[in-house]
């Protein structure tokens, strides 16, 4: 029997938002839980009317906070995608709009300590095992939600959450490069794959015959695109070590082109059948190490500055992504950041 009701914050992370529940709160099994979850979001109608997720990927999500017997994490982090019109739930990515939203949650729990004007919230990311560092506003001993920092895809301003990722390669393919290449050809197109936190298959833009300036919605509406994408998507699934795909959230397809904004490069993203209104957080760090790649799909596209730590602007349809991004003395990328911000949006019990 479902529990009658399930204490829940939904949480704003980045560009995106998801409910957030406690470990202890949901079913021990796996069945159990997914299915108390896609009654408690909704679906399979376009608008989740039954339900608290917003109709669409980026608003179909699930934060499972718990506590770690990890020493070098104050919570553990799962991640689940509601996919709203099949009602699946996959655990098989991660998500770092989302991640974001867990020092909120963990700080507004009191599963995290606050240690001073700033409280580094430390996250094993349980979908990947990788860990992050969450640096959390907390001036007055209490979590700063105003604050002067924008992100493209968001309206207005709040605190910033710098996240910072250590030894994300390989995070769901055992791989930086899954398939052993920089650079690889599929059903006559060159494709880059790429895993530094999100398995992303690069393609040029160009081509399919596109810019790679059109909007979401032309490219959702484009239905010999996405059956063409899919293809391609299925076919490399196995490749990149993540088997059969067919229900699976990855890998996301990027197409690329040339910046506009003298950044990195510009993006399109199909995460993996609905195109992304920007760009997802490690789908972003994982393009821009791509594009530091030599020989891979997108090198050489915009222009990377030198020197190591480097912020590069990955730009995608609502604005451009900073990705901070350290490399080690083989120029190979070895740790990230992005600057976030979140918010606690509602605090209460789910019906399901
Ligand atoms: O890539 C969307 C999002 C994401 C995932 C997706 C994300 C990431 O924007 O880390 O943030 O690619 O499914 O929330």
């Amino acid at each position: 029997m479902p529990p009658p009701r399930v204490p829940c914050c939904l949480i704003r992370g980045g560009t995106s938002r998801a409910a957030f529940f406690l470990q202890d709160d949901l079913p021990a099994g796996e069945a159990a839980r997914n299915r108390l979850l896609v009654r408690i979001l909704g679906g399979p109608d376009a608008l989740q009317v039954d339900g608290i997720g917003g109709g669409h990927p980026l608003t179909s999500k699930v934060a499972v906070v718990g506590q770690t017997a990890d020493g070098e994490a104050d919570v553990d982090y799962l991640f689940l995608q509601v996919d709203p019109r099949k009602q699946t739930v996959s655990s098989v990515q991660n998500c770092g709009n989302i991640l974001a939203g867990v020092g909120v949650y963990a700080i507004h729990k009191g599963m995290a300590p606050i240690t001073g004007k700033e409280t580094v919230v430390r996250v094993r990311m349980l979908n990947s095992g990788g860990l992050c560092h969450l640096l959390m506003q907390t001036p007055d001993g209490s979590l700063q939600v105003e604050g002067d920092t924008a992100i493209d895809g968001v309206p207005g301003t709040a605190a910033p959450v710098v996240c910072s990722y250590q030894n994300i390669a390989g995070s769901a393919c055992g791989a930086l490069l899954p398939t052993g290449n920089a650079l690889d050809v599929v059903e006559g197109v060159e494709v880059t794959c790429v895993d530094n936190g999100m398995p992303v298959v690069v393609l040029r833009a160009a081509d399919f015959g596109l810019t790679g300036l059109e909007s979401p919605e032309e490219l959702d509406a484009d239905a010999a695109l996405k059956t063409r994408l899919e293809a391609l998507r299925l076919a490399l699934g196995p490749r990149m070590n993540l088997g059969d795909v067919t229900a699976k959230s990855v890998p996301k397809m990027c197409l690329v082109s040339p910046p506009q904004q003298d950044g990195l490069v510009m993006t399109r993203t199909f995460i993996p059948h609905v195109c992304h209104k920007a760009i997802g957080v490690l789908g972003a760090v994982s393009v821009a190490t791509a594009c530091l790649l030599p020989g891979a799909v997108a090198a050489d596209i915009g222009s990377v500055p030198a020197g190591s730590p480097k912020t590069v602007a990955v730009e995608h349809p609502s604005g451009v992504f900073g990705v901070r991004l350290e490399l080690n003395e083989a120029n190979q990328v070895q740790a990230a950041g992005v600057v976030r911000t979140a918010r606690l949006l509602f605090e209460g019990e789910a019906f399901p």
